[in-house]
C-alpha cells in the first residue's frame, strides 16, 4: 500500500501544479499516482511507505552508477564542507571540464550551466550567432529539454499526454523551427534542397530516448553529418542523455560521426543538476565573455554538483566498466525477447547500452510515428503491474529504462519473471 505517497500527493496538489515538479513522474500516463520516494539505495528505490522497488528510471538516466554510490556521496559532502556556491570559478570545474574534453574529440571548449535545456538553448543561440542564420531542424519524437522554439512535436512529457505543442509560445518563436521525421533521409534533404543556406543548425538526439528509444538506420547520422557540412549548418548532437550512457565518449564515440556542438546533462552531474555545451574553439569563442553571445548563470559550475559528476566520471574512466554494463543490458533484452517469444507476442524491444524500450507493438520502431503506434493503453496496465512486482519502470510508454552498474544478474532475471507473469496476465 502506498498511504503516505497518497497523503503527500493530496498536499502537494494544493501546493504545486499536478502535484509534481515535472509531468511526466505525475504517472497520469499510466492512470496512477506519484509515487514518493524516501531514499535510493543501488539499484532500488525505496518509497515512502517502506515499499522496495528495483529501479529503471535512474532518475531518468543521470545515475548509472546506481543511487547513493558511496564515492558520488563522499565528494558531495567533503564539497559541501567546503561551501555550497560562490558564484566565481573554483578548480573542479576546470577539471570537469578537462575531463569531459578528454572523452570526446569533437569537443575543444565547453560552458557548464544547470540542466540539459539550458544546454540546448544556449547551443542554438550560438548556431544562429555563428551562421547568422535563423532556421533548425528538429526531429519528431527528440525532446531537447523545455526550449520554447523546440517544443513541437516533441517527445518526452509532449509524447506521454499528447501535447503537439504548448500553449505559451508565441508562432513567431516556432516558425524558424523545423520538424522532420527522425530516420527520414529523404525529408532532411528535401528540406536543404528548399532553406538550404537560412538553417542555422540541425540538433538531434543521435540515439532518441525520449520517445522511446529509436536506433539511428545506418548511416542516417553520417548523412546528418555530410549535408550540414555541405550547406555550412552546424550539426548539434543532444547528448544528454547518451552521453557518458553509450560510451565514454557518448554516441558520438559510438558511431564515430562528431557534431559541431554537443549538449551534455543527467551523468555529467552525478545525480545533482549540470549541463554543459562544447564544441570547435571557433565558435565556442563567440560565447561572453570572450564573444558576443550572451549567456550566464549564478550556480553554473555549482562546486558540489561538479565534484558529484567528477566522482562519477572516474568511476566510468575504470577499465571493463561500460562492459559491465553491456553485459548486464543485453541480459535484460535477451531475457525480455525470450519472454515475447514464448508468449507467442511480437512486441518490439529496443535497446541502445544500457537504455532499451519495449515497445508495445508489432511495428518496428524507427520514427515518431511508428512509436505513436503502440497500445499505450496496455502498457499502462503493464506499468501497474510490475509495479506491484516491484518493479518500477518509466511511467510512459514513451521513455527509456535505464540500467546502472548497481544492476546485476539478480535483479534483472527478477525483473524478467515479473515480465513474463504480468504479460501472461494481460495478454
Ligand atoms: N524529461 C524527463 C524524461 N525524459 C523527466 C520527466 C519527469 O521527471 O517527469
Amino acid at each position: 500500500m502506498r498511504f503516505r505517497s497518497k497523503f503527500f500527493y493530496e498536499r502537494a496538489l494544493k501546493v504545486i501544479p499536478g502535484g509534481v515538479n515535472s509531468p511526466v513522474r505525475a504517472c497520469k500516463a499510466v492512470k496512477s499516482e506519484p509515487i514518493f520516494f524516501e531514499r535510493g539505495e543501488g539499484a532500488y528505490l525505496i518509497d515512502v511507505d517502506g515499499n522496495r522497488y528495483i529501479d529503471y528510471v535512474c532518475s531518468w538516466g543521470p545515475l548509472i552508477l546506481g543511487h547513493a554510490h558511496p564515492e558520488v556521496i563522499a565528494e558531495i559532502y567533503f564539497a559541501s564542507k567546503r561551501g555550497t556556491s560562490f558564484g566565481a570559478p573554483t578548480w573542479q570545474e576546470v577539471e570537469l571540464a578537462e575531463l569531459i574534453k578528454n572523452c570526446f574529440p569533437s569537443i575543444e571548449k565547453l560552458r557548464l550551466v544547470n540542466s540539459g535545456t539550458e544546454a540546448t538553448m544556449s547551443a542554438i543561440r550560438l548556431a544562429r550567432a555563428y551562421t547568422g542564420r535563423k532556421k533548425i531542424i528538429k526531429f519528431e519524437g527528440c525532446y531537447h529539454g523545455h526550449v520554447d522554439s523546440l517544443l513541437v512535436k516533441a517527445g518526452s512529457g509532449l509524447a506521454t499526454f499528447g501535447i503537439p505543442a504548448s500553449p505559451g509560445i508565441p508562432e513567431e518563436l516556432t516558425s524558424h523551427t523545423l520538424n522532420l521525421p527522425f530516420n527520414n533521409f529523404e525529408a532532411v534533404k528535401k528540406t536543404f534542397e528548399s532553406y538550404g543556406k537560412e538553417i542555422a543548425g540541425v540538433i538531434v538526439e543521435p540515439v532518441p530516448g525520449n520517445m522511446g528509444v529509436v536506433l539511428p538506420k545506418e548511416g542516417f547520422l553520417e548523412f546528418l553529418r555530410e549535408i550540414t557540412q555541405k550547406y555550412e549548418t552546424l550539426l548539434i548532437f543532444d547528448e544528454v542523455i547518451t552521453g557518458f550512457r553509450l560510451g565514454i565518449s557518448g554516441a558520438q564515440g559510438k558511431y564515430g560521426i562528431f557534431p559541431d556542438l554537443t549538449c551534455l546533462g543527467k551523468i555529467i552531474g552525478g545525480g545533482l543538476p549540470v549541463g554543459a555545451y562544447g564544441g570547435k574553439e571557433e565558435i565556442m569563442n563567440l560565447v561572453a565573455p570572450e564573444g558576443p553571445v550572451y549567456q550566464a548563470g549564478t550556480l553554473s559550475g555549482n562546486p558540489i554538483a561538479v565534484s558529484a559528476g567528477l566522482a562519477t566520471l572516474k568511476e566510468l574512466l575504470k577499465p571493463g566498466v561500460y562492459e559491465k554494463l553491456e553485459i548486464i543490458s543485453q541480459q535484460l533484452e535477451e531475457g525480455l525477447k525470450e519472454v515475447l517469444k514464448s508468449l507467442r507476442l511480437s512486441y518490439k524491444v529496443n535497446r541502445a547500452g544500457s537504455m532499451l524500450t519495449l515497445f508495445f507493438t508489432e511495428r518496428e520502431v524507427v520514427d515518431f510515428e511508428t512509436a505513436l503506434g503502440c497500445d499505450a493503453e496496455k502498457f499502462a496496465i503493464f506499468w501497474q503491474k510490475m509495479l506491484k512486482e516491484g518493479i518500477y519502470l518509466p511511467p510512459s510508454q514513451f521513455e527509456a529504462w535505464f540500467l546502472s552498474l548497481a544492476h546485476r544478474e539478480e535483479e534483472v532475471e527478477k525483473t524478467i519473471k515479473a515480465v513474463y507473469k504480468v504479460l501472461r496476465e494481460i495478454i
